[in-house]
């Protein structure tokens, strides 16, 4: 009887709030399922990207400027001349780089693979290559290729090694794309520049360095579809079992690489990556101390992994071959973290419910992680939505059993009084049968046990003629952030519902998350709940352009009183039709009132 109860609960949760299919973008999986590299690839989680290159020498400075943002860049920023930034190569002499030390750290902050830049855009090729002489060996003081060494200490430390590849864009050639501060576009034939540099260069990385787990394809320009499936095809050859990045172009890749710096909002399957820098840089730039702490990492490698990701994260080493020390340090830091609690990382795939005030889930058959970033002032932590028979939930890693209560739609567990890690301690729950997955379940939970409710636009219901789109903004040059936020809310029809499962009575503040421009300040909104109305003006934020430093603003627009618990709906609009979008929400906040 209880399980039949159970059942019911579940289906009709499902299908009602399953109503509104989520956007095709999202659920789409990416790339090739049936390539034999998709396994190590799906079970490793945690990568290690790394930019090398001419750019590091240079460490964010060009002549008396200093560069903000991608550093790798400074060449383009700079407009260098090819010949003159080709000098550079001729200081450029990592004796700091020790490769077993790299593949060390490396091992030791958990990451199962790493990807090192081969060829950046700049042109300059940190391998030995026969193509041409702007390469480490012969252009640089340093003479060796540490590509070599590198690859065999990752093999020796367990981890895959694969090469960044720029296919297209090569500054230091006339032909290749990008450069037409030197070389006019017009007279550029970048066949010859596939011809002669690049798909040579792809077959050295490809015969020279063993096995390699993958190629890091970035920017693609020049090629049809076809001639690319022909490049790829023809490089397949040389190692059946290494992926290719989606970025190889035309959705030919085997798996999905996601914006840098994006995660995507919802669970996704297949095989996919997202990519983040360890600060605002891909390569190094001395001035660039903006690293995420060791907690930031720990988040965002759950974060990604809940949703069925890998993440990979890349570290900038300056011209002489050294990390930053901060990498070096939140690196191990990460891999403590993982010492202990790695088992709901590697191997794991998306949880099967949705984010929680407390943090997120990831899933094994029969078990689910409970990552918990924050622990609920009452020490009871609610899990919804499991139907499976919960048989235990422990601290992960350790064989403290918790207590815990289990009735229809909602688990509870009893917390102790301290939590071993406070950045992310996780429980391991484990189950008998078979366990929904509610993952994409758009009822989120408010409680006055945690700071904040703070519920991303994406798990509204759209109406009208809104939207979800994915926003797209930069801090500095290159550092992208990406949002999902609501669009073309424009008359009242056009409402955001958002279904809530509102745990405790009492006063909780809203605060909406959005950005907005000229054209939309000033506009009248409405939030609604049971009744009580909070009108709103919508305030100036910055206007829509990629490559401003947009911020989203925090605007408090009132108190809603919960009288009682359980399901409220509560809708954002626009007060009148004036075809002018009200603002781009990114997400609502629910502050009890304390
Ligand atoms: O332009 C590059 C950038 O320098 C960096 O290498 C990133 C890493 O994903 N990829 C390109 C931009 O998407």
């Amino acid at each position: 009887m209880k399980r039949f109860a159970l059942l019911l609960w579940t289906v009709c949760l499902c299908s009602a709030l399953f109503a509104q299919d989520m956007p095709d973008m999202w659920t789409k999986s990416g790339g090739n399922p049936t390539h034999p590299g998709l396994k190590w690839f799906t079970e490793a989680k945690f990568g290690l990207f790394i930019h090398w290159g001419l750019y590091s020498k240079l460490g964010g400075r060009w002549k008396d400027s200093s560069y903000y943002g991608s550093g790798e860049w400074i060449m383009n920023r700079a407009k260098a001349p090819a010949a003159e930034y080709a000098q550079v190569a001729k200081t450029f002499n990592p004796q700091g780089f020790d490769a077993d030390e790299w593949a060390t750290i490396a091992r030791e902050a958990g990451v199962k693979y790493l990807v090192i830049t081969a060829k950046h855009h700049e042109g300059f090729s940190m391998f030995d290559s026969k193509v041409t002489d702007f390469d480490i060996v012969k252009a640089s003081p340093y003479g060796k290729d540490p590509m070599k060494a590198l690859s065999r200490a990752c093999r020796d430390n367990g981890i895959q090694f694969g090469f960044y590849y720029s296919q297209f864009l090569d500054w230091h050639e006339p032909n290749g794309g990008g450069n037409s501060w030197d070389f006019k576009t017009k007279d550029k034939d970048y066949q010859q520049y596939y011809r002669t540099k690049s798909i040579p260069q792809l077959r050295e990385l490809l015969t020279n360095y063993g096995p390699l787990g993958l190629v890091w394809f970035d920017m693609p320009g020049g090629l049809t579809p076809e001639q690319t499936k022909r490049m790829i095809d023809s490089l397949r050859l040389l190692q059946p079992n290494c992926l290719f990045s989606s970025r190889v172009g035309h959705g030919l890749g085997d798996y999905r690489d996601f914006g840098d710096s994006e995660v995507p909002p919802v669970p996704i399957d297949g095989a996919w990556e997202s990519i983040y820098t360890h600060n605002d840089s891909w390569g190094y730039i001395q001035h660039d101390l903006n690293f995420k702490s060791p907690e930031e990492i720990i988040h965002l490698l759950s974060n990604v992994a809940s949703k069925g990701g890998n993440l990979m994260l890349n570290v900038g080493p300056d011209g002489d071959g050294k990390w930053p020390q901060y990498s070096i340090n939140y690196l191990k830091a990460t891999g403590k973290w993982l010492q202990q609690y790695g088992e709901s990382i590697y191997g794991t795939t998306y949880g099967l419910i949705p984010a929680q005030p407390w943090g997120v889930t990831t899933s094994k058959p029969g078990k689910l992680f409970l990552h918990v970033w924050e622990t609920p002032a009452n020490r009871k932590l609610r899990i919804p939505g499991v139907d499976a028979k919960v048989k235990s939930i422990k601290i992960l890693g350790t064989r403290q059993t918790l207590t815990f209560t289990q009735q229809p739609g909602e688990t509870t567990v009893q917390l102790p009084v301290t939590l071993p890690d406070t950045r992310n301690t996780v429980l391991v729950m484990e189950y008998d049968g078979q366990q929904s997955d509610l993952s994409q379940l758009r009822t989120q939970t408010v409680s006055n046990q945690y700071k904040a409710a703070e519920i991303p636009a994406v798990w509204a219901v759209y109406n009208g003629a809104a939207k979800n789109k994915l926003f797209t903004w930069s801090h500095y040059f290159g550092d992208w952030k990406h949002d999902n936020c609501a669009y073309d809310m424009t008359a009242p029809e056009d409402a955001l519902v958002f279904p809530l499962d509102i745990q405790d009575t009492g006063d909780y503040k809203v605060i909406l998350d959005y950005a907005c421009d000229q054209a939309s300040a000033t506009q009248q909104g409405v939030v609604t709940l049971n009744g009580q109305q909070l009108p709103f003006l919508t305030l100036f934020a910055g206007n829509y352009d990629t490559h401003q430093p947009l911020m989203f603003i925090h605007h408090a627009v009132g108190i809603l009183h919960i009288d009682k618990p359980g399901k409220h709906n509560l809708t954002v609009k626009p007060v009148s039709g004036n075809k002018k979008e009200l603002f781009r929400l990114r997400k609502i906040i629910l502050q009890p009132v304390k």
